[in-house]
């Protein structure tokens, strides 16, 4: 039988059959996909061929169809393995809040190349607008300005007061989104809010630390009303890289890779080079700082060979 994976929680893995029937379904232990070090060799989004035995037992994932795209993060600190967050998405949705909780720009430059090496476009979600002080507000646009000016969709939005949220519909529509971002930004709220029946549980962000309390624990995919699919996950703490040499990393970074056409040296990792137009753009206030720290966090990655978390 033949289906998609639309519910993960790490051991079990719900499958809609193309009958539409839904089956709860395990994955043999030796279980690998060619070529991905992953914790989990099937993700939400997935197509599969299940078995079915008829005695009771589990249905298990026999096969899993090659995948259209995916996005993935480390599995954890100082793992080298890295974890599939969704597969076969059109859009992922990064939802990103400026205070409780904050996000920092080095996570959000991080996602982005990562969805640009896998191919995952991407649109910036600044929820909690409602929320915002004089100063965050000003945050919000000179950000804004930073991802527009390279292209990035950014939608100001409130899950809570419905700001933004008629333009995100018309985006979402017909798409397979995936709803990224730290715990507590808003993911599951938006979800509830674009897809009433779901009554996906919300919490708080604590009090004490301003930061989300990790509700959701599995993935799991909710039809649109007006067509299209989200899929919710849990909050990601950080974001790492694979698989990227020094050089191949400035390719992830738009702006940065625009820029650095002018570059004396075609291999220039824009760190220390004569000539480096990177630089240059930096002193000349045409890269945002922000935009730089974080390529040299990840290159910085890259050389320890291990994941650091920047906050
Ligand atoms: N003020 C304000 N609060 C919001 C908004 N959106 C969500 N929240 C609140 O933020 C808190 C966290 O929301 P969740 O939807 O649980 O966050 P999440 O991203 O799903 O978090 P995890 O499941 O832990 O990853 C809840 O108390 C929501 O009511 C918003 O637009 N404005
Ligand atoms: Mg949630
Ligand atoms: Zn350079």
């Amino acid at each position: 039988m033949h289906g998609k994976v639309i519910k993960s929680t790490g051991s079990v893995y719900t499958v809609r059959t193309d009958s539409g029937e839904a089956v709860d379904c395990k994955v043999k232990g030796n279980f690998r996909l060619r070529g991905i070090r992953s914790t989990n060799p099937v993700a939400v989004g997935d197509g599969v061929t299940i078995t079915q035995p008829r005695d009771m037992q589990p249905a298990y994932i026999t096969e899993v169809d090659e995948r259209r795209n995916y996005i993935v993060r480390k599995a954890s600190n100082l793992s080298k393995q890295s974890h599939i967050l969704a597969a076969n998405v059109d859009l992922a949705l990064l939802v990103v809040t400026l205070a409780r909780p904050e996000t920092s720009t080095t996570f959000i430059d991080r996602f982005l190349a990562s969805a640009e090496a896998y191919r995952v476009p991407v649109c910036i979600a600044f929820n909690k607008v409602d929320e915002l002080n004089d100063e965050e507000a000003e945050r919000l646009e000179l950000l804004c300005h930073i991802y527009r000016s390279m292209d990035y969709q950014c939608l100001p939005m409130s899950a809570l007061n419905g700001t933004g949220i008629e333009p995100l519909k018309q985006l979402l529509q017909g798409q397979t989104t995936l709803l990224a971002g730290h715990s507590g930004v808003g993911k599951s709220t938006l979800l509830n809010t674009l897809v009433p029946q779901a009554h996906a549980r919300t919490a708080q962000v604590s009090e004490a630390h301003g930061t989300g309390m990790h509700t959701t624990t599995y993935s799991e995919l909710y039809e649109l009303p007006q067509g299209g699919a989200l899929i919710d996950i849990p909050g990601i703490k950080g974001f790492g890289t694979f698989n990227m040499e020094p050089e191949e990393v400035a390719h992830y970074f738009r702006d940065i890779f625009t820029l650095s056409r002018g570059c004396r040296f075609s291999n220039c990792t824009h760190t220390h080079e004569p000539g480096c137009a990177v630089m240059q753009a930096l002193e000349d206030l045409k890269l945002a700082p922000s935009r730089y720290t974080s390529y040299l966090s990840m290159l910085e990655d890259k050389d320890e060979g291990k994941y650091r978390a920047a906050f």
